[in-house]
């Protein structure tokens, strides 16, 4: 296979086998093990492609779509899971509060959202502060430009989300993605569509494919909301030798350890908490609080930094859950 700048990728590095991985391992291990990654989990079993594997082992390791495992032949479920490059997580929907694991190894996180009812900035800025967190490029894409008279007030509203945040705007179907999108899919790199369900995320997997293999379903008319067609992740390998995530439409996504990534996306907002003159300054009642000030001069959105709050205290509470459960599990003796 011919990558970028003519040179031959292997069969491993078609599906985004990179040398942050290969520099794990030793020859020996590799010889012995080798590695495989999973392109789709289901309940009871995982499917993973290596070099001239292609197969569904039991569910054994905590791992995820994209994860790299050093294949264990014998014994599938003492399979290695290779340290990751990146991992996308959320608080698990529901009552549990568990997290759950979205996807490992991503290069490029696509947020997709449509110039429709669907486009809600408080929803973007979450997924955005998901890609921060895991280290992934984010790049947003707003799909339907077709069906929209002058999508630049979406284009303008998501790019004020956060400092060089990349959007671009395409219809999902037809040419387009494979041009606009070149610049990330490329050849061993590993792309995933999230976003909201209806936006276009397997319309665009099929588009870079050039196939309509993924099954995709009209949007409802009267509020453009989806009908979550794609119901479990799938990591599709192009034939030029790109790894693309399409994933479920999300319901709900909740930020769990996600501190970092919430104080990158309201960097402004952020950096100005330092110059409070309380050290536990909440930013709302405060004499000499810098971010109140700030809104006073125009300089900070009021709406913007009521969403940094929400975050704050959102990504904490479930953080602290998270621990909490954690530390019970730790002390509770094991079932016999
Ligand atoms: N006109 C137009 N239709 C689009 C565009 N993108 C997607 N659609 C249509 O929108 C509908 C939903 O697209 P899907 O690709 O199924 O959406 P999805 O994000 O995969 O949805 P889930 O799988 O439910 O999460 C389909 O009927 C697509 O043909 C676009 O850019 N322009
Ligand atoms: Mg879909
Ligand atoms: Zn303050």
């Amino acid at each position: 296979m011919s990558g970028a700048g003519g040179q031959t990728l292997s069969a491993l590095q078609t599906l985004g086998w990179q040398p942050f991985f290969a520099d794990q391992i030793d020859a020996e291990t590799l010889a012995a093990t080798p590695p495989v990654r999973i392109t789709q989990v289901h309940r009871r079993k995982l499917h993973v492609l290596g070099d001239g594997v292609d197969t569904t082992i039991p569910p054994g390791p905590a791992a995820t779509v994209g994860d790299w495992l050093l294949l264990d032949r014998e014994n599938p479920r003492a399979s290695r899971v290779l340290e990751r490059k990146s991992l996308i997580k959320r608080r698990a929907a529901g009552h549990d509060r568990s997290e759950q694991l979205i996807a490992a190894n991503l290069d490029t996180a696509f947020i997709v959202t449509s110039c429709n009812a669907d486009f809600n900035v408080a929803r973007l800025e979450r997924y955005v502060a998901l890609a921060f967190e895991a280290g992934i490029v984010p790049v947003i894409l707003l799909t339907k430009t077709d069906l929209c008279d002058d999508p630049t007030a979406y284009v303008r509203e998501a790019a004020a989300i956060t400092r060089d945040l990349v959007v671009v705007t395409l219809d999902a179907r037809g040419d387009e993605p494979g041009a606009k999108l070149a610049e990330w899919c490329q050849p061993g790199r590993t792309v995933a569509f999230l976003g909201s369900s209806g936006v276009g995320k397997s319309t665009l997997a099929n588009a870079l494919s050039g196939t309509d293999s993924i099954e995709t379903r009209a949007i409802r008319e009267d509020d453009a909301k989806g009908r979550h067609t794609t119901t479990h992740r799938h990591l599709h390998i192009l034939p030029g030798g790109c790894a693309v995530l399409d994933t479920p439409g999300m319901r709900e996504l909740q930020l769990t350890d996600a501190e970092f990534g919430v104080a990158s996306v309201f960097a402004d907002i952020h950096a100005l908490t330092s110059q409070c003159r309380f050290n536990d300054c909440t930013h709302t009642v405060e004499p000499a609080c810098a971010v109140l000030a700030a809104v006073e001069r125009g300089e900070v959105d009021a709406a913007r930094l009521a969403r940094w709050q929400k975050l704050v205290i959102e990504d904490r509470e479930n953080t602290e859950t998270l621990a909490d459960r954690r530390a019970k599990q730790a002390g509770k003796p094991k079932k016999r």
